[in-house]
């Protein structure tokens, strides 16, 4: 049985991963940082079915021994500091977590065992003041937050790391994606959990930044499927992982109070709050190479996506 680690096993990503790989007939292993309450709300309904082991991006000792006593054939690193607009209020944590977390654990996989074969979750965050539209593999970076740059730095120690010492290493660079999992603080969740709540008479108002930022958004379920495919590649490499379309934030706000027969112009409220200090205004990306060297495609539509998270925040706030 193939034996997987999983940093960030809690978040979004970590916990579509884990079913994909359970599904698959693989021993899953999951690191976990302390934390002084229980946030196991994604992974309440598998918490039978895989290891958690206790260890911290920041803390490369803890990795070395998560290493040695579970000695997993894949780590995926999906864990970071996640949050574009907290990255600029805590920028050093976030290179300390999302950049150096990178080093600290590739560096343990070389100690224990460098035939380990490692996933870095990198992002189309990276491409930020984009240089050509649709972004590609080879598409020049231009960050735009702590968190792109944090990002960036990842990117390359992975590739650098692969180059230097003939290690297994690939980085999938992933354009946005989103489930009913996705922390209510990103703006997609963040709208259709407004929106139910204000079809059920339990909020007003919901309170957003720029309408017009457009973003290429999936569905996380179909993104985790590439992740596993770039490590069943026999030589590793870097992929743009995207659906190939574009939607402004105004748009997702339509398609998801439109879901509830709401007018989504009576409810938003514009708050400057939520501007950010530089932005990333068009991504769109180019997933050819993801196509023809992994097979890989996405499964679910834009459409599909909204209405499937407006309808699973409904029934959860209907209890
Ligand atoms: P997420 O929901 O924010 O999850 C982040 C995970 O990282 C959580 O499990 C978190 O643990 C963990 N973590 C944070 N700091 C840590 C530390 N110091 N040590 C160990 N674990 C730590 O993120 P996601 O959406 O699943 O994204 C997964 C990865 O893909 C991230 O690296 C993200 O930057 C990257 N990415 C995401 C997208 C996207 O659209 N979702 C696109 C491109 C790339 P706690 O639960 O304890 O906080
Ligand atoms: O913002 C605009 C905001 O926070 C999307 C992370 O997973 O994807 C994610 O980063 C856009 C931005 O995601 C609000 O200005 C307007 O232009 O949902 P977001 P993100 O910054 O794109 C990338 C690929 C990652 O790698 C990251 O880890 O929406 N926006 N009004 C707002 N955003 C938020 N959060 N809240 C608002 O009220």
């Amino acid at each position: 049985m193939p034996k997987a680690l999983i940093t960030g096993i809690t978040g979004q990503d970590g916990s579509y991963l884990a079913e994909f790989l359970l599904a698959r007939g693989y021993d899953v292993v999951g690191m976990l940082r302390r934390s002084s309450t229980v946030n196991f709300e994604r992974i309440d309904h598998i918490q039978n079915d895989i290891t958690l082991a206790p260890g911290d991006l920041i803390d490369g000792a803890s990795m070395v021994q998560v290493l040695r006593e579970h000695e997993p054939d894949e780590v995926y690193n999906l864990a970071a500091q996640s949050f574009v607009q907290t990255s600029f209020g805590q920028a050093v944590l976030t290179g300390e977590t999302t950049a150096l977390g990178v080093t600290r654990l590739l560096d343990a996989i070389r100690m224990v065992n460098p035939d380990i074969r490692f996933y870095q979750a990198s992002s189309s965050e990276m491409f930020g003041k984009v240089h050509e539209v649709p972004q590609k593999e080879d598409t020049p970076f231009h960050p735009r937050s702590p968190y792109g740059v944090a990002k960036v730095y990842g990117h390359w120690i992975t590739v650098n790391y692969r180059e230097s010492y003939d290690m297994h290493a690939s980085s999938g660079i992933l354009f946005n994606h989103e489930s009913p999992r996705r922390g209510l603080e990103f703006v997609t969740r963040k709208i259709t959990d407004a929106a139910a709540r204000i079809k059920l008479g339990m909020q007003n108002e919901v309170r957003l930044g720029n309408l017009d930022a457009q973003r290429d958004w999936g569905f996380a379920g179909d993104y985790v499927e590439a992740m596993w495919m770039m490590l069943q590649q026999e030589v590793p490499d870097d992929y743009v992982i995207c659906m190939g379309e574009t939607h402004s934030v105004r748009e997702f706000c339509q398609l998801a109070f439109g879901a509830l027969d709401l007018d989504w112009e009576k409810y938003v409220v514009i708050d400057p709050a939520f501007y950010r200090p530089a932005e990333v205004d068009l991504l769109i990306g180019d997933r050819t190479k993801a196509n023809e060297k992994l097979g890989w495609e996405p499964k679910t539509s834009f459409e599909e996506l909204v209405r499937m998270m407006v309808e699973a925040d409904l029934k959860a706030l209907q209890g």
